[in-house]
């Protein structure tokens, strides 16, 4: 098959925007937060779409969802690409959407040009991807790969103590397939590099070989609420006074472990949050990623020791997710760079600083990913904004590194 084929930019990015419309926020982006009403009229659209295609749409047991277009050897394993279409509380249009709807589009391509694959080819929806709602993050794609057990990813609760399990029952996207038992040869995911790094070096395609590792913890802070008024400084228990001694240590870990170590504190609850009581209970989370697993264990025990040091609260400390780093599978990554560079765009082979479906995927199958740049390496953002021909050349990549990987999926026909 030629690598001159060419997807549809305008009919991907027409995909995108309508996409962009449910659960749009006033600045321009998207709040549609996994297993909500949002998420449901999300995963509808894309299902008649998928239909519409030719697909025969299917969901497992945690709402993954597989858009199934026969090749030539129905024997030989799929081809999936995939992302996810949950988003960020104050998400963006194309974090997750550019890779599920590049997915779509290749079919549709495939449909226009009257091609038969070699192996068939599936689009994915990964369910809870972002992690916003239902921690931690690249849920229902862990379970997929073995990481997390099912049970652990139903019993995840929101802020409001409501299960995952219920949650999916609400929207009717509980299915009865294992999660796990649809097999794919290889899994392709296209996304939004959420850096700022290709658009700084004028490039426009990321190889990318793999992904950073992560550790989420869960911190406590327990003190005494308080009078704040006749409560004379020493001896105050303050939760939040402790709480922010660590946020600060958060920082100071990361910045200590750098250039690469990040930390961020992006969730914190103050209890009783009443303006005039010394607050007795803080409870925040704890993002911490490097490339090497090594720095990230040194960074782990820098934070014990922090949490040691308190003196004036309790401090009880979880880690809830350690997902160590991951590399790509080789024939995947090259398929990608092979297109890139017939398709003579400028590229540059890359770690995701950001985690992805296709890092818990790749523990279980060849998997590679292809970035493009957003304007200011802007993502989880309203803001977050990317320019049409850099999507159309991201997909127009994966299109070739497919039909590539089609092919050697299924040798004999
Ligand atoms: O956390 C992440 O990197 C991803 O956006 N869920
Ligand atoms: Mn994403
Ligand atoms: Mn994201």
């Amino acid at each position: 098959m030629s690598s001159n084929h060419r997807i549809n930019g305008a009919r991907l990015w027409q995909s995108i925007m309508e996409m962009a419309k449910i659960d749009a926020l006033p600045g321009g982006g998207c709040g549609r937060l996994t297993l909500t009403d949002g998420d449901l009229k999300a995963r509808e659209l894309f299902t008649r779409w998928c239909e519409d295609a030719g697909c025969t749409v299917t969901y497992d047991r945690l709402g993954n969802m597989f858009a199934r277009r026969e090749g030539r050897d129905p024997d030989a394993l799929p081809v999936a690409i995939g992302s996810h279409l949950d988003t960020q509380p104050h998400g963006g249009k194309f974090d997750g959407i550019f890779g599920v709807l590049a997915g779509l589009e290749v079919v549709r391509t495939l449909n226009d040009l009257g091609l038969e694959t070699d192996a068939p080819i599936e689009i994915v929806n990964w369910t809870n991807e972002e992690g916003a709602r239902f921690a931690p993050a690249m849920l229902c794609s862990g379970v997929y790969a073995g990481l997390f057990d099912l049970d652990f990813a139903l019993s995840r609760e929101d802020a409001d103590g409501l299960r995952f399990g219920d949650a999916l029952e609400r929207i009717g996207y509980a299915g009865t397939e294992a999660c796990g038992d649809n097999k794919f040869g290889a899994f392709l995911e296209a996304h939004i590099e959420q850096g700022p790094v290709l658009e700084h070096h004028g490039e426009v395609i990321g190889v990318v070989t793999g992904g950073q590792g992560q550790r989420w913890y869960d911190v406590t802070v327990t003190g005494r609420d308080a009078h704040s008024g006749s409560t004379p400084m020493p001896g105050r228990s303050d939760a939040l006074v402790a709480a922010a001694r660590l946020i600060q240590a958060v920082q100071h870990i990361a910045l200590d472990n750098g250039p690469d170590g990040v930390g961020t504190v992006g969730e914190l609850h103050v209890n009783p949050n009443s303006r005039n009581t010394i607050p007795g209970e803080v409870r925040f989370t704890i993002d911490f990623r490097h490339p090497d697993d090594e720095v990230l264990s040194v960074m782990d025990t820098s934070l014990l020791a922090q949490v040691g040091a308190e003196k004036d609260a309790k401090v009880e400390l979880e880690m809830i997710w350690h997902n160590p780093p991951v590399r790509f599978d080789t024939a995947c990554v090259d398929a990608i760079e092979t297109a890139a560079e017939a398709q003579k765009l400028p590229y540059r082979r890359m770690v995701s600083g950001a985690g992805h479906d296709a890092c818990q995927v790749a523990r279980k199958v060849p998997t590679a990913m292809v970035f493009v740049p957003c304007r200011d390496g802007l993502s989880h953002n309203e803001a977050e904004w990317a320019e049409p021909e850099h999507l159309e050349a991201g997909c127009n990549v994966l299109l070739q590194a497919a039909l590539t990987l089609s092919r050697q999926m299924a040798p004999a026909s």
